[in-house]
């Protein structure tokens, strides 16, 4: 062999031949692209030879060069390049989720079935030590609910087998579109341990681990030691837990806007402090959210009794749903769904549209947060803000759904345990705020039931003119004092720039059920019997329709004395409920209303004529009212007895 033939084809300078080899090549494409971009050049522009073009020839030859340097074999074999998608989109193989692609973020640990509470059975134990008698009554003050009884409940414990209706059992969830992930917004402030925590693994245990991004939990500035740097260590191990905190107690909404602003998920999940999650809940929420991303969704919410902490399992049969309300005060309540709206879902797969949410649990799309305006951040605390974000979903375009098929046990307390660091008058600050942004005119059918809410609006300064506040050397600035609910500017144009519908929509086209109560009654206010002094009183809180009415001094502050003489001639207590005082022989009634709006009529044992000497005339049994006696009653008529004069005194 030749040293000329040995230096080519021998294996010495292997890289370097193929080096050589590669340039020759290289300048041999090069003309030949330079010959092709020539022409091409010039039949797109007409005329040959510019800076561009040459550009242009530069970025071929590269992109050529890059070519080649592909084309030359390689020493490695790399794995095959995933195509790439053209939309960016995320790829979704038909059919549905698995139930092993569904699978549990974490596996429950094998548990005691004898063990207190296991099972979400109820936590029962009788003689208790005096030691235990004192640790039991301090927890029940502290936390307003058996501390005792959760702290003695394993962590870990299951919630005995799935006893969802078969549907819900049976229910898949579509690839495509993906299910979103989501983040867990847990916010607490001076919470049991074991509620806590029960929570925070309850939700690793019932999790499809492909869906949980995080939880975070957001700390509104406890102050008891416990959950500070032991509560890092704890969650530490579980790199998904994260803590955050607030340093000054600002309450719910302030926490959850936090928590919203390091989440990561597509979707965000808002828990209570004390939860315990069911079979499926997760998935349930968010394939809901993913069908369509305005859907704000709740699960069914199922008490953990708050002294036994037995969960109350889902029935199989699904019966009685419920969804959520309002009362003209603004305050939140629970009714059973209407039958021609549970009528239209086939199953309980089907979600249930809700007029308001209770709004402590529910997933959002997090890009839908925020654009629906998240929270009203000048509201403070909690209170009312359940029932701004009901009105402000369904009006802005979204819609509010109960999803019975997604169960989760949350402890109802029948009180809070903390306090309002600035008073309870927050609550109704807040409510004043919502009721301005989106009630128009009906707002003056909430301040009439609420004085101490027109006090707050009527108060504010802003209905009197700016005022010249001395400044700068002798000047003056126009100053507009704050009002007393603060600036609702920005909800307001929040309102405008999503184009939201009015209330009156929402009341018609959202909660037609509802009874809306006269724009401009005759006369609202309380009614003051002259002989005995005392006001007419719906009694307690229980009186649900069918009690009598009793008499009671005076107080003017509205409430169980509030009352309305309406253009249909009722005398009606509506705030919780629609009481009519009705007529009868026997007795006098505050019963529920047969007005309720649409084609009803008004009985005629319902109607009264204030006369004008102040005598309350029935016009069924043309007798008239008297306060003389335990309640009030019917008798013949005499406008000289001081008992049958009633002074209805109009509210200002
Ligand atoms: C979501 O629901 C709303 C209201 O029903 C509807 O107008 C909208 O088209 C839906 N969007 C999708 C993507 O289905
Ligand atoms: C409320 O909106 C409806 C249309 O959705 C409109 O017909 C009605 O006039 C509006 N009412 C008021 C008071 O603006
Ligand atoms: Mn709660």
């Amino acid at each position: 062999m030749t040293n000329f033939k040995r230096l080519v084809l021998g294996k010495r300078f292997l890289h370097w031949k193929l080096g050589a080899a590669t340039l020759i090549f290289m300048g041999f494409v090069f003309l030949i692209q330079k010959e092709v971009v020539d022409r091409e050049m010039d039949d797109l522009t007409g005329h040959g030879g510019s800076h561009g073009r040459k550009k242009k020839m530069l970025d071929m030859v590269m992109d050529a060069v890059n070519n080649l340097k592909d084309s030359v074999p390689k020493m490695q074999i790399n794995a095959p390049e995933k195509p790439q998608d053209p939309d960016g989109k995320k790829h979704c193989l038909p059919g549905y989720y698995t139930a092993a692609e569904l699978k549990p973020f974490l596996v429950r640990p094998p548990l005691d079935p004898h063990a207190p509470g296991a099972s979400g059975k109820a936590f029962k134990v009788d003689n208790l030590g005096p030691e235990e008698q004192k640790e039991k009554e301090e927890g029940d003050k502290k936390h307003c609910f058996n501390a005792f009884a959760s702290d003695r409940i394993s962590l870990h414990r299951d919630l005995g087998p799935d006893t969802r209706p078969p549907e819900c059992i049976e229910q898949k969830f579509k690839r495509c579109p993906p299910l979103p992930t989501t983040s867990i917004i847990i916010v607490f402030h001076n919470e049991a341990w074991s509620t806590l925590l029960r929570t925070v693994h309850s939700v690793m245990y019932t999790s499809p681990a492909i869906l949980l991004k995080e939880i975070i939990m957001v700390d509104d500035a406890s102050t008891d030691e416990y959950l500070k740097d032991k509560l890092d260590e704890y969650v530490k191990p579980f790199q998904i837990v994260k803590v955050v905190r607030q340093k000054e107690r600002k309450g719910l909404i302030s926490a959850r806007l936090l928590g919203a602003s390091v989440a990561t998920g597509d979707t965000l999940t808002f828990l209570d402090a004390h939860c315990e999650c069911y079979y499926g809940w997760l998935e349930t929420l968010l394939a809901r959210v993913a069908e369509n991303y305005t859907a704000v969704v709740s699960p069914d919410i199922v008490a953990i009794n708050l002294d036994t902490f037995e969960f109350a399992s889902p029935s199989p049969y699904g019966n009685n749903r419920n969804r959520g309300n309002f009362d003209w005060a603004l305050g939140f309540g629970w009714e059973t769904v209407p039958s021609l709206e549970n009528k239209k879902r086939k199953d309980e797969t089907y979600p249930i549209k809700t007029p308001t949410f209770a709004g402590g649990l529910f997933s959002i799309s997090k890009d839908y947060f925020q654009h629906i305006g998240s929270y009203d951040e000048e509201m403070e605390i909690w209170g009312g803000e359940n029932i701004e974000m009901s009105f402000r979903v369904w009006q802005c375009g979204g819609q509010l759904e109960i999803l019975p098929c997604s169960v989760v046990g949350h402890v109802f307390r029948s009180k809070s345990p903390h306090t309002f660091p600035k008073g309870t008058q927050v609550i109704i600050r807040n409510q004043v705020r919502l009721a301005e942004v989106w009630m128009d005119d009906y707002k003056e059918i909430f301040y009439r039931r609420n004085r101490e809410a027109a006090n707050i609006f009527h108060q504010s300064p802003s209905t009197t003119a700016p005022y010249d506040y001395p400044c700068c050397r002798g000047g003056f600035l126009k100053m507009e004092l704050p009002k007393a609910y603060g600036d609702i500017s920005k909800r307001s144009s929040l309102r405008e720039n999503l184009q939201c519908k009015n209330f009156s929509w929402y009341l018609e086209n959202i909660y037609p059920e509802m009874y809306v109560p006269d724009l401009n009654p005759l006369i609202y206010g309380d009614i003051q019997n002259v002989g005995k002094k005392w006001c007419l009183d719906a009694g307690s809180d229980n009186n649900h329709g069918g009690k009598p009415p009793i008499l009671y001094d005076c107080h003017r502050l509205g409430g169980n004395q509030y009352f309305e003489y309406t253009l249909r001639h009722e005398i009606r207590h509506n705030i919780q409920k629609e009481l009519c005082l009705r007529a009868g022989k026997e007795q006098v009634l505050l019963s529920k209303c047969n007005y309720k709006g649409g084609g009803t009529t008004v009985l005629s044992e319902e109607k009264w004529e204030l006369q004008k000497d102040q005598l309350i005339f029935s016009v069924a049994y043309s007798m008239c009212l008297t306060g003389n006696g335990p309640n009030p009653h019917l008798v013949p008529c005499n406008p000289s007895d001081p008992f049958q004069q009633w002074i209805f005194r109009q509210s200002t």
